[in-house]
């Protein structure tokens, strides 16, 4: 072929396929047109940019599959200890760069699509995000598939495949628009359905005692878990792991042909049409929860499903006779429950293994909490999970019983070995009795029954320790641990920066950065070298000039690439308090105006972004939206001032997004008040990418400041031990208003940005108590701190030399974040799994 020869022309001759491993440009080009060509999913007859995606994506998989079967082949030989990742959702984001740049091949890759008339960048634009998750919870696990397999750990992850993933957020005049999004509308090339792996689900039904004494969970209605996998390959080695995502199904004999021929289709096809309702839509909360049956539905459908593969698989491991002792179990199986979602997977596990398997309850018990560890994601109280014992036992009516059992046990417990915690039994016990309302609390459960239980930062951590958790540590204190978050530098640093990549590999002499990424200290001693600033700072100019397309491309927005990039990017919540940032950009912007055009000119030029979504009933996160875009359009387009102010909100803010923000920012803000973010993991995507943060003491800013240097990290506001009493203080009219802060929300009052009704916005910053009321986030505390720390950015950019190096020492501390080292503690100390490279 020629270049561009192949473009809407049928081709004269078939090409022969190549073998998919090819090594060639000319074999994988051919390789991409066989795909093209056999694929019933397009007409050969074009061979546009979205053709040639999932022509290349097919060819991409076939790799992807060959070392995937060698690598289940390896493990089931080997049999080692494997872990399991059960979680609600993962944020895959794109999957075609991440592939090629894995498996190595991206150049041959380029010059094979060059070949044919195309170019890689346009091709990977084409894809849709895997957007079955919500926010830092979700694409955590993500990156823990990518360093459990980069690190040729034997380690899968368990989901549910969403038919509609988190929703496409589009802003018009009245704010967030919410859409469903259809990741798999025209199919997903990176899923490959196991025909093979279908488990049965029960719901409702009741509990049956057999002759023998033995209960069995019976009638209820039973569904299909099929199972779709999805590759996961590791960075430059062969082990490929799975993702195994179930969807669920009605089996044929549900389907009642009588009624269908009577007429009656609806309620011919009723189980089907439930079946389907299982898996349409990723819960689109992150850190809020609402009690409903389907959601429960779906936690357990991951739960049950997933543990009966597990299952499946031990007794098929080792000699395939499935006699092996149950007290083996948990030398070969880990599972790791992501946040409280999946904690079903208890008492599903004492189901199978007693009702199922025949064992007794202590030696089931031995074997389930040996197995189950839990990581706390939140200490929202919104986000604990509670669901209600009414519910629960109609769905469940067997895993209630043992959820009972463990409660009874467990207080049986306190009451005979530490009679000094009896009075703290109703607020430790699983049970809640209350007798309007009895619940069972997840968390409890999982703290119950597990043999870890992490944290996700130091000071969360802490804070579990001596608050949310502290009854239980007297009882078990080892059982608590920290495990700080980290993110895969593949996808945050190589892939969606290459010119930065390639210049760090040439001062450090060597690309090890990618797998070791605490060799990025070597930055440190050339911090100083003009050359390496030199490098560094047209780096960071090509991937400004790259966002500022992007950012006219999606709002018509022009920014100027000369101005500081300051972003602010994650879902819209008030604990992380855009609205400080708003409310901060409103007297910039007071002050800009008040100015004579000369006393402008010496200020520094800022675009602020911000971006994100607003749950779909949180009415004050949309509001907050509202107003950012509100801001923006009167700033942008005031001549006296747009030269030195932007706002713009950037929207449906996503992996892929998030990719092309990340390398083009200089300042980021992680603002939360303190104590409230577990973590945050995008404040080390941008800290990795040479990004300055300016932020609280909260989550994992705490460490990134320890590791980047206190010089290099513009912090302000009150620290997580302050906040008790600072609202305290509140409550009793002891706060004082700053007049800055009273000048920003009067300016909002005055209509400036438009009429739309942004009171109750304000007014949840006003009043002296209440949840969401009377300030309860700080904002009025930490403004004048914030504004302060905001004036010490404008300064510090004025001198490019010092920014520049401030944003290498930036990069050169981030090491400690990345997700292998985090998933390598979790395999030493929780899991207790080794490597097991396939040869
Ligand atoms: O998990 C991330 C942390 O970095 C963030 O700080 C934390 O907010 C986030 C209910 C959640 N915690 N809880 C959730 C998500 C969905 C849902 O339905 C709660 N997400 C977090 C990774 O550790």
């Amino acid at each position: 072929e020629t270049n561009g020869a192949a473009k809407s022309k049928i081709p004269d001759k078939i090409p022969v396929a190549a073998h998919p491993l090819a090594e060639d440009p000319t074999d994988i080009a051919s390789n991409i047109k066989y795909h093209a060509q056999y694929s019933p999913h397009f007409s050969p007859i074009k061979f546009e940019p979205e053709q040639a995606y999932f022509a290349a994506a097919e060819s991409v998989r076939d790799r992807l599959i060959q070392q995937w079967n060698e690598t289940y082949l390896h493990y089931h030989k080997v049999d080692p200890k494997q872990t399991y990742y059960l979680s609600m959702e993962f944020l895959q984001g794109r999957a075609l760069t991440n592939a090629i740049g894995n498996l190595d091949i991206q150049d041959a890759y380029a010059s094979a699509l060059n070949k044919l008339g195309h170019e890689l960048e346009e091709i990977t634009e084409q894809e849709k995000d895997m957007a079955l998750g919500n926010g830092g919870l979700g694409r955590l696990a993500s990156c823990f598939l990518d360093s459990m397999a980069t690190l040729n750990l034997p380690a899968w992850g368990y989901g549910l495949r969403y038919r509609y993933g988190l929703f496409k957020q589009s802003i018009s005049k009245a704010g967030q628009e919410e859409m469903a999004e259809d990741w798999l509308e025209k199919f997903s090339p990176w899923e490959v359905v196991r025909h093979d792996v279908v488990f049965p689900v029960r719901f409702f039904g009741h509990v049956e005692v057999l002759p023998t004494g033995s209960r069995k969970w019976v009638g209820g209605e039973v569904l299909q878990a099929l199972a779709y996998d999805v590759p996961i390959p590791g960075y430059k080695t062969k082990n490929t792991n799975s993702l195994r995502l179930w969807e669920a199904k009605a089996s044929a004999a549900d389907f009642n042909l009588f009624q269908f021929n009577d007429g009656q289709y609806q309620t011919a096809a009723e189980l089907h049409a439930r079946a389907q309702q299982i898996c349409a839509v990723l819960y689109p909360g992150d850190a809020t929860e609402e009690g409903k049956l389907l959601r429960l539905k779906q936690q357990f459908f991951l739960c049950s499903a997933s543990l009966q593969d597990i299952i499946a698989r031990f007794k098929e491991r080792k000699d395939g006779t499935g006699a092996r002792e149950w007290s083996e179990f948990p030398t070969k199986v880990a599972v790791q429950l992501n946040d409280t979602h999946p904690t079903l997977a208890i008492p599903e596990l004492m189901r199978l293994l007693m009702d199922e398997e025949g064992l007794g309850w202590d030696e089931a018990w031995a074997v389930t909490s040996k197995t189950i560890a839990y990581t706390n994601h939140t200490v929202l109280p919104e986000a604990l999970e509670k669901w209600s014992l009414v519910v629960m036992t109609k769905l469940l009516p067997r895993h209630v019983e043992i959820i009972e059992e463990i409660d009874k046990r467990f207080i049986a417990m306190i009451k005979s070995t530490r009679p000094d915690l009896e009075s703290k039994i109703s607020d430790m016990r699983i049970l809640d009795h209350n007798p309007n309302k009895p619940v069972v609390r997840m968390a409890n459960l999982c703290v119950v029954s597990g043999h870890t239980v992490n944290g996700v930062a130091q000071l969360h951590s802490d804070i579990l320790k001596a608050e949310l958790f502290a009854d239980y540590v007297s009882i078990w204190p080892t059982k608590f641990q920290n495990k700080t978050n980290g993110i895969t530098p593949r996808r945050w640093l190589k892939f969606c920066s290459p010119e930065l990549s390639e210049i760090i590999t040439k001062w450090l002499k060597t690309d090890k950065w990618v797998t070791n990424l605490d060799l990025l200290v070597g930055l440190r001693e050339f911090a100083d070298n003009p050359e390496l600033q030199a490098e560094w700072d047209a780096a960071k100019m090509a991937n400004k000039q790259r966002l500022t397309e992007y950012i006219l491309r999606v709002t018509g927005e022009s920014i100027d690439p000369n101005s500081l990039f300051d972003i602010q990017v994650k879902r819209i919540h008030e604990y992380k308090r855009q609205l400080l940032n708003i409310l901060g950009a409103v007297y910039r912007y007071k002050k800009l105006k008040e100015m004579s055009p000369e006393e402008r000119k010496n200020t520094t030029p800022r675009t602020i972004m911000i971006g994100g979504k607003a749950f779909a009933t949180y009415t004050n996160a949309k509001r907050i939206v509202k107003l950012v875009d509100d801001v923006g359009a009167v700033v942008n387009t005031d001549p006296e001032v747009n030269e030195y102010l932007k706002i713009v909100f950037v929207p449906n803010y996503n992996v892929s997004v998030a990719e092309v923000l990340i390398p083009g920012s200089e300042l980021s803000q992680h603002i939360s008040t303190a104590g409230m973010e577990a973590s945050g993991t995008s404040n080390m995507k941008f800290a990795l990418n040479g990004c300055l943060i300016i932020g609280t003491l909260d989550g994992a800013n705490v460490e990134i400041r320890e590791e980047v240097g206190e010089d290099n990290f513009f912090l302000f506001g009150a620290t997580a031990d302050e906040v008790p009493k600072l609202r305290k203080d509140r409550e009793n009219g002891l706060f004082k208003p700053d007049p800055r802060y009273e000048e920003a929300k009067q300016f909002i009052r005055s209509k400036a940005f438009g009429s739309y009704d942004y009171e109750p916005l304000l007014d949840s910053l006003e009043g002296n108590s209440g949840f969401g009321r009377g300030d309860y986030f700080l904002v009025g505390h930490d403004f004048p701190a914030y504004i302060d720390a905001q004036a010490k950015v404008d300064e510090a950019y004025k001198d490019r030399k010092r920014w520049i190096k401030m944003s290498i020492l930036s990069t050169a501390g981030s090491g400690k974040f990345s997700s292998d080292r985090t998933i390598s503690q979790y395999a030493k100390e929780i899991w207790n799994i080794q490597e097991c490279p396939v040869p």
